[in-house]
């Protein structure tokens, strides 16, 4: 645990202080609150085993980036999570395919779109951020270069997810259910969407994220979402805070949620506030659309405040601090 004091941090490495003109000193002088930092939150219930995970990182005084990978790497391997990871269901043409995107504190990021049987492409959209000169790999490519930095290759359909699959078959409707992360996963039930997004501020004050979903269960061969999309599933400025979307991927993409969100922390409004902004934009554009779909976005500032709203009721995020490790929130939201 870190104590709770608050203290100023200078954040112009080097700079000698009496050199410093008054408004420079103004602006160098980061207020870095210890009684908030480290945290890290996700969207929906089961962010709390994840953030648990995240948590053996940060509260070591570890890295935000470091956290956040392993955190989304819990439901990425949950064989009960039918959304994320190596048990998603998988498109209509019976194929898993996973989108994933990570962000850190110097603007850095990578993603993977559509890739196929890699288990955790979290680690790979970190591997294309780090060991690339890309931002985003998609499809065999992405598989191709996972296999080739010594990802396992493996079969990601399983026998419950196949099971499903084939029942919705039956009648091949593709249907988006509102708030499908909480409800509980029945096979052969439509569930059709579930991602978690994680944004983590470390005890430096440096903030990462990381996103990771298998879309919306049986979508279209070869569709993407918002989730591996920087900007709109997951944004993250160092200076001003990070957002992540959940929920109906094409309505954040045709409004460049997580940015948008992050854009209006920076103009001022609070966590809530700017996630608010968002959810109302893509209702003014699609009234009728917006009545029958969810989109929650979930945002951090620098601070370490936090804050989230959805469309429809229902939106859960899991937030774990110094003061609590397991508190699961609902979400404010527009209907
Ligand atoms: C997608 N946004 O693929 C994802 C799905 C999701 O909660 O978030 N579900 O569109």
């Amino acid at each position: 645990m870190y104590n709770r004091r608050k203290f100023i941090k200078i954040t112009a490495a080097g700079a000698s202080l009496a050199a410093l003109t008054r408004s420079a000193v103004a602006k160098s002088i980061v207020p870095v609150d210890d009684t908030k930092y480290p945290i890290v939150i996700s969207t929906w219930d089961f962010g709390v085993p994840a953030n648990k995970e995240a948590w053996t990182i940060l509260g070591k005084g570890g890295r935000a980036l470091d956290a956040v990978e392993a955190g989304v790497k819990i439901p990425e391997a949950d064989m009960n999570n039918h959304t994320v990871g190596r048990a998603g269901y998988p498109d209509r043409d019976g194929h898993v395919s996973l989108d994933a995107c990570i962000m850190d504190e110097n603007g850095n990021c990578g993603s993977v779109a559509a890739i196929e049987y890699i288990a955790h492409p979290i680690s790979v959209a970190r591997a294309v951020m780090e060991k690339t000169p890309h931002v985003m790999l998609v499809g065999e490519g992405a598989t191709q270069f996972a296999v080739e930095q010594g990802f396992k290759k493996e079969k990601l359909l399983t026998p419950e997810s196949e099971k499903a699959w084939k029942e919705w078959l039956k009648t091949a409707q593709y249907s988006p259910v509102v708030n499908i992360e909480n409800q509980q996963h029945v096979p052969g039930s439509k569930y059709n969407h579930d991602t978690i997004g994680m944004l983590a501020i470390d005890a430096k004050g440096n903030i990462s994220g990381a996103c990771t979903t298998s879309g919306m269960a049986f979508k279209m061969r070869g569709r993407v979402g918002d989730s591996p999309i920087i900007g709109a599933g997951l944004y993250v400025d160092n200076e001003v805070g990070g957002a992540t979307s959940t929920g109906v991927g094409e309505e954040v993409i045709r409004n460049v949620g997580s940015f948008l969100v992050v854009e209006l922390m920076r103009q001022g409004l609070s966590p809530e506030d700017a996630c608010k902004e968002a959810v109302n934009r893509i209702i003014k554009k699609k009234p009728e659309t917006a009545k029958k779909i969810q989109v929650g976005f979930l945002a951090i500032n620098k601070k370490g405040e936090y804050g989230a709203y959805a469309i429809q009721s229902g939106f859960s995020f899991a937030v774990c601090n110094t003061q609590q490790q397991d508190l699961i929130v609902k979400g404010k939201s527009a209907m």
